[in-house]
């Protein structure tokens, strides 16, 4: 274990970062402080009764006097008080820094770190899938949701990271055996307020000291800006990997290895992430066979894309995990539908720039519904096909009314949903429940 013994240490940020960090800490017997500018952080009950804890701001005493502070990724750096301790040459590192500093450590474990705007989630679920299959060892973390640092209390050999930006910028010693930033768009604005260059900058340290790196042939943002790099390709045209023009197969090395007829995912989106995720399993030399048994029977995830309810021929698919404007574009571009489709846009748009979506919204067969704080800017999009709602259950409501056979009900709303809801699980279960109770209502 890399040791800190003697070191002032001060966790900032008390959500499951902070808690992981804290038995982190613990475990080397270093009794670190935590800090949380909430009044009552989600893990206030789970904290060890030896560590001192500051609540409702940041103690700018004890970030001053600290050897070492780890920053949650829910804090920015730009915090002044974060900008101050740095100045004064406080070392500032995050819980994934703490984790690569273990690995590095020892000679036999690999990382396979994932980041991207979009399909993160979906494609470390399926890279693990696939590395386990396969017999091998293989601990999934990360912004997926479990901390990195609490797979290290098991015996992995291989680690798949999904990666934020906001963990990449504290972040430092990555050696990642294969590296992917499968895409990039605006998400997070709130937080880099210099726009797009900013957030892109964050994602390219997963390239640091790469061995591989698995790029977006479409995407040029995605290719390490230092050229020394092994680089494989996915893309939809062109690339080492990518999909025939009907996208009926994806192709390696300019053969067809599997008919996207078989595979459960569904979506280009989804076809690109799967050869993301064959690439990355090529360079970890996996058995070409067993990952793309694998690939295909992948069922996806919930609230990405997913069919939830279907009914008199009308289609109503969750895809509530569209929290940004690229992944919206994604499910827009995908969706199959013959009849009406009934888009369901609202949340916090982060100060995201809408207008990307504005020529997917320019069709005749297209019903737009804005809820939510953002519903406002939203509707600028399409005025005209457009009807503005307090909130999703009122869109619901009206939609129910209109749908006939082929219709498709598409919540895939671009923004965050924690101003109206606990997060996009919940608004996704809700709108599965709406859906089936007013379809059901309605036909009484
Ligand atoms: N916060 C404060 N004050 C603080 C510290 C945090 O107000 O002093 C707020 C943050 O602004 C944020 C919330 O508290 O709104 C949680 O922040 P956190 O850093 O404590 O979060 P954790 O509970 O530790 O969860 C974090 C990731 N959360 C964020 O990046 C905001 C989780 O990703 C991740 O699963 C977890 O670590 C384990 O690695 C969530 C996420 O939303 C799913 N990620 C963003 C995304 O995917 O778009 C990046
Ligand atoms: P992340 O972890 O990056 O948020 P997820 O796999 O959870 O990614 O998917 C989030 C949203 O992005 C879902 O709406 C999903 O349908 C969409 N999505 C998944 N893969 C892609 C992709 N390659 N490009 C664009 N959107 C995608």
């Amino acid at each position: 274990m890399v040791s800190y013994q003697g070191k002032n240490v001060v966790i900032i940020g008390l959500g499951i970062t902070g808690l992981s960090c804290v038995d982190y800490f613990l475990a080397q017997n270093v009794i670190p402080k935590v800090i949380d500018t909430r009044s009552s952080p989600s893990g206030i009950e789970q904290l060890d009764k030896r560590v001192a804890c500051h609540l409702g701001e940041l103690n700018i005493d004890w970030m001053l006097d600290a050897d070492l502070i780890i920053a949650s990724p829910g804090i920015a750096l730009s915090t002044p008080e974060l900008q101050q301790a740095a100045k004064k040459g406080v070392e500032i590192i995050g819980d994934i820094e703490l984790f690569c500093r273990e690995v590095n450590a020892q000679s036999n474990k690999q990382i396979v770190a994932i980041t991207g705007a979009n399909g993160k989630t979906t494609v470390t679920t399926l890279v693990g899938d696939i590395i386990k299959s396969s017999g091998i060892k293989v601990g999934v973390g990360g912004n997926i949701g479990e901390p990195a640092l609490s797979l290290l209390k098991q015996d992995y050999d291989i680690y798949v990271l999904e990666l934020s930006s906001f963990q990449l910028e504290t972040t430092y010693t990555l050696q990642a055996t294969v590296a992917t930033i499968l895409n990039i768009s605006e998400d997070h604005m709130d937080r880099y307020p210099l726009g797009l260059m900013q957030y892109t900058e964050a994602k390219q340290r997963i390239y640091h000291n790469a061995k591989y790196c698995v790029t977006n042939y479409d995407d040029k943002l995605t290719s390490p800006i230092s050229k020394h790099h092994a680089c494989v390709s996915f893309g939809l045209k062109m690339g080492d990997y990518h999909l025939d023009s009907q996208c009926e197969h994806l192709i390696a090395q300019n053969s067809p290895v599997l008919s996207t007829k078989v595979m459960k995912l569904v979506g280009c989106h989804n076809y690109l992430n799967a050869l993301a995720a064959l690439a990355i399993a090529d360079k970890l030399n996996i058995a070409r066979e067993s990952s793309l048994a694998t690939i295909a029977s992948f069922q996806g995830l919930p609230h990405r894309f997913e069919l939830v309810f279907e009914q008199n021929g009308v289609k109503w698919i969750n895809d509530s995990k569209a929290t940004n404007v690229g992944s919206t574009e994604a499910a827009l571009k995908s969706v199959v539908c013959q009849g009406k489709l009934y888009l369901l846009l609202g949340g916090d748009g982060k100060s995201a720039d809408f207008s990307p979506l504005t020529p997917y919204l320019l069709n005749n067969n297209l019903e737009v519904f804005c809820f939510g704080r953002d519903r406002n800017l939203l509707a600028k999009l399409a005025p005209a096909v457009t009807t503005m709602t307090e909130t999703m259950a009122d869109a619901i409501q009206i939609i129910a009314q209109k749908v006939a056979a082929n219709d498709v009900v598409l919540l895939s709303p671009a923004c965050a949903s924690l101003d109206q809801f606990k997060n996009y699980i919940d608004r996704g279960n809700q709108f599965a429940k709406l859906a089936k109770e007013y379809v059901h209502r309605s036909k009484q």
